[in-house]
């Protein structure tokens, strides 16, 4: 097994892991690459849907997604994106994630890895955003970092949840009020401190955080704007310094560090087909 840095701003490329017989050094030292360094790329991986679901077991606890209609027709822990009709039948959801966020950032416990695994890759225009949220935090103005201290954030999924084939007549106000119910609203402080890397992240997204307020509970819009215009979420051009286009390959698998990074899916102008399998981990302080 061998570990390089990537071109680019941030993350590593590792040869020669064979998932299924790696050893616990190999499962630790990805691990360590995926804290320090943010995001692994697991060269010529060639799993089937419970092979990839037995390498995420070894990282932690797997979690499926809370809504069925992402998972993969056999293997419910594996979250499918795609925009490929399998005999002329949708499987998982198409276009997912084409904001900023970071996944179950709207629940009560966010994922802490995240392992993709592109099954179907496009031609073109294919990859995805990152932003480091601790990188970011540091490059804030002294006067900014000031004015986060003692605030909170506030996150759900309102704005980008997908309405479901079931959904189609039901009355808009009638989802909106199930989305609150079952992912109800979740607040945590604006800045929060890596369990392993001692990091301060700036906890806050595009997509899923719908406010900042400030120690008596005032809401912020002015600041919560000036964090997602400094930290490059606002940036349509995407050319912003914190931000680092992550590409792949066939047999490419993606493991990040979700407590402390964004990610955003690329838009693609002309759709071409593409179909990724997702797997989610707690990683329950095993680290
Ligand atoms: O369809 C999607 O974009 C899924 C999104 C609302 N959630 C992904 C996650 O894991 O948070
Ligand atoms: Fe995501």
């Amino acid at each position: 097994m061998k570990i390089t840095p990537q071109e680019g701003k941030f993350g590593v490329v590792i040869e020669g892991f064979d998932a299924p017989t790696a050893s616990a050094a190999d499962i630790e030292a990805l691990r360590a690459a995926v804290y320090v360094n943010k995001i692994a790329v697991l060269k010529n991986q060639e799993l089937d849907p419970r092979q990839f679901v037995a390498l995420g077991e070894r990282l932690g606890t797997v979690e499926p997604y809370y809504e069925p209609g992402y998972h993969h027709p056999e293997v419910k822990e594996v979250f499918v994106s795609s925009n490929v009709k399998e005999n002329g039948k949708q499987v998982g959801v198409p276009k997912t994630g084409k904001f900023w966020h970071s996944d179950y950032q709207f629940m009560p416990r966010p994922f802490d890895i995240t392992l993709i695994y592109p099954q179907v890759v496009p031609s073109k225009n294919r990859g995805t955003y990152f932003i480091n949220l601790a990188t970011a935090y540091e490059a804030l103005s002294e006067e900014l970092k000031l004015a986060v201290k003692e605030t909170t954030a506030t996150h759900s999924v309102r704005r980008y949840f997908k309405i479901r084939p079931t959904d189609v007549y039901r009355p808009i106000s009638e989802i909106i009020d199930e989305v609150d119910a079952k992912t109800p609203p979740v607040t945590s402080p604006t800045t929060v401190t890596h369990p392993v890397t001692g990091e301060t992240l700036l906890y806050i997204s595009e997509g899923f955080t719908l406010s900042v307020q400030d120690a008596d509970g005032i809401a912020r819009p002015d600041l919560l704007r000036a964090l997602l215009e400094a930290t490059g979420q606002l940036d349509q051009t995407f050319q912003h310094d914190n931000i680092h286009l992550q590409t792949f390959d066939k047999g490419d698998m993606l493991v990040w560090d979700n407590r402390s990074m964004i990610h955003r899916a690329l838009h693609t102008a002309t759709p071409e087909p593409a179909v990724s399998y997702r797997v989610t981990v707690y990683d329950d302080g095993n680290h």
